[in-house]
């Protein structure tokens, strides 16, 4: 995963007054949906009402110099490069926002750690995480903090008083908080050192696999042993994780992001947690949950009758178009708008989910050569805007009843609501794993190499299977309420992910 995370670069800007960001997507969605009301009763927010609410999501990172606090922040937002400044005693470098041209739906700010007897340091980071706790705008306070220490290979001290005054600060707050070990693998290589000195004739695999048990051993017990320190100093408990930018840690990283998430979601009363997993780039999962929970709101938001900009019935086409902007937000690819919002990936779409609506007794797989020549079409210089629908042949019957058909609890509006969510998230899906063998790619995303997405998703038979369920549940005069409907489409995503629990 770590190829994913490859470039990174964060521009700079002073926290007062407020950043303004180049034309950005978090603007554009907050024009487009400035006017949209949520419906207080059903909290059927969507992924762009967070996004409108909040903005970015606004990290802390605390810890000592050289601990690895940029490179964290560079694997898990998957950006170049986090151009951190010099501290300048005396100024308050914890108070400026950095945030990057290449994710811009976080907003970074970072303490140096508290050494004994810096007081001033310890002081200017409690009265920031005091005031932006009580700020009133959702997006102007704090909504995670990771408190940064290298993983400990021999005895001492792990906390610094500061430190555990922090955490308590914190918890008195209510803001999330985390514990980060990070640069792991150095333990794991002292401890894989150590066994080969003892039997110079072990095979590398075996002591890796040694050393990483011992690692986790010793770092559970510097971390039971924080935990009595914490009890009697009337410290909550605060969780932990361990982390390493180094390739095979990536289940460490994923964790992390977990983690944070369910934090956020238990202490946080709003929709922080979207905002996280929009902002992260190093859990699938993550993505994966928020596109179910809030993705494709805007369906059942219509289905109440409280869809925002409703006047009377939303048509399908309409919707499926909100829940495409809705997941393709989420998953806050870089050029995402631009490639996966375009007219021309709708219909790569479309065409894939057509079979479902289509009265043939069984599923037919979409044609790869069909694929290739849109594609070969939409990226050549002398393309037309839209490139001929015919190719993929959508019919025009198809297309029509798309964009005449009214939202309805109707077996076959139903069908192809699933199916689209579904096929969209899979295809997605099948994009990341993809990006990560390819290092070049680094959250970017193009045509040709989408092309070789969907073209993977088209191999496996997941697809397949999923049409015929489609075709199988929504039969005439059948269809699901709400929850079932969620639940189905949860059930088909899961599947095919586990969240990986680290060691
Ligand atoms: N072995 C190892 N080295 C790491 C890891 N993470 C970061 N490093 C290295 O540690 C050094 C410091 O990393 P940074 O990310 O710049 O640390 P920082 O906490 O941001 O440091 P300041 O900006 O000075 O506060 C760099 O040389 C990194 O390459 C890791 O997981 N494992
Ligand atoms: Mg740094």
């Amino acid at each position: 995963m770590k190829a994913f995370f490859k470039k990174l670069s964060l521009s700079r800007s002073q926290a007062s007054p407020p950043p303004t960001p180049k034309a950005s997507s978090v603007q554009e969605v907050a024009s487009h949906d400035a006017q949209l009301p949520l419906h207080p009763d059903l909290k059927l927010t969507t992924v762009r009402d967070s996004v409108k609410n909040i903005e970015r999501f606004r990290i802390l990172c605390v810890g000592c110099s050289g601990v690895g606090k940029s490179s964290l922040i560079n694997l898990v937002f998957g950006v170049h490069k986090a151009r951190v400044s010099k501290y300048i005693p005396g100024e308050s470098d914890i108070e400026q926002e950095y945030i990057s041209d290449q994710n811009e739906y976080f907003v970074l700010h970072d303490s140096k750690g508290f050494e004994p007897g810096d007081t001033s340091t310890f002081n200017v980071a409690c009265n920031f995480v005091s005031r932006r706790s009580e700020m009133k705008e959702l997006k102007d306070r704090l909504h995670a903090i990771w408190l940064c220490t290298e993983t400990p290979a021999s005895g001492g001290r792990i906390f610094e008083r500061g430190d555990e005054k922090l955490l308590q600060l914190a918890h008195e707050k209510g803001i999330p908080t985390v514990i980060v070990f990070t640069r792991y693998d150095k333990l794991v290589e002292i401890k894989k050192a150590e066994l080969l000195e003892l039997d110079d004739k072990l095979a590398p695999e075996l002591a890796m696999q040694s050393a990483t048990k011992q690692a986790s051993e010793v770092l559970n017990e510097f971390v039971q042993s924080a935990r009595r320190t914490m009890k009697n100093l009337n410290i909550p408990r605060v969780e932990h994780a361990k982390v390493s930018i180094y390739p095979g840690y990536d289940a460490d990283a994923a964790y992390l992001v977990e983690l944070t998430r369910d934090i956020v979601q238990k202490e946080l009363q709003n929709d922080e947690w979207v905002m996280w997993s929009v902002a992260q780039r190093a859990s699938l999962p993550v993505k994966i949950d928020a596109c179910v929970d809030k993705g494709i709101n805007y369906y059942h938001l219509s289905m109440a009758g409280a869809a925002p900009g409703s006047v009377g019935k939303i048509l399908l086409r309409e919707c499926l178009s909100r829940v495409h902007q809705d997941i393709v937000t989420c998953w806050n690819f870089e050029n995402g708008e631009k490639v996966l919002n375009s007219e021309e990936f709708r219909q790569l779409m479309l065409y894939l989910v057509k079979d479902v609506h289509e009265k043939s007794p069984s599923s037919t797989p979409p044609d790869i050569d069909k694929i290739a020549n849109f594609v070969t079409l939409v990226t050549a210089a002398s393309a037309p805007i839209a490139p001929p629908v015919a190719i993929l042949g959508l019919s025009f019957f198809f297309l029509k009843w798309l964009s005449d058909t009214v939202l309805d609890n109707l077996p076959s509006v139903e069908r192809i609501i699933m199916a689209y969510t579904v096929d969209l998230i899979l295809v997605l899906k099948s994009y990341f794993d993809f990006m990560l063998r390819k290092p070049g790619l680094a959250g970017k995303i193009d045509w040709i190499d989408l092309k070789e997405a969907f073209e993977a998703y088209e191999r496996t038979d997941e697809r397949q299977r999923n049409h015929e369920f489609y075709r199988s549940t929504f039969e005439e005069n059948k269809s699901l309420d709400r929850d079932a409907f969620r639940a189905k489409i949860r059930e088909l995503l899961t599947e095919d992910y586990s969240i990986i629990e680290p060691e």
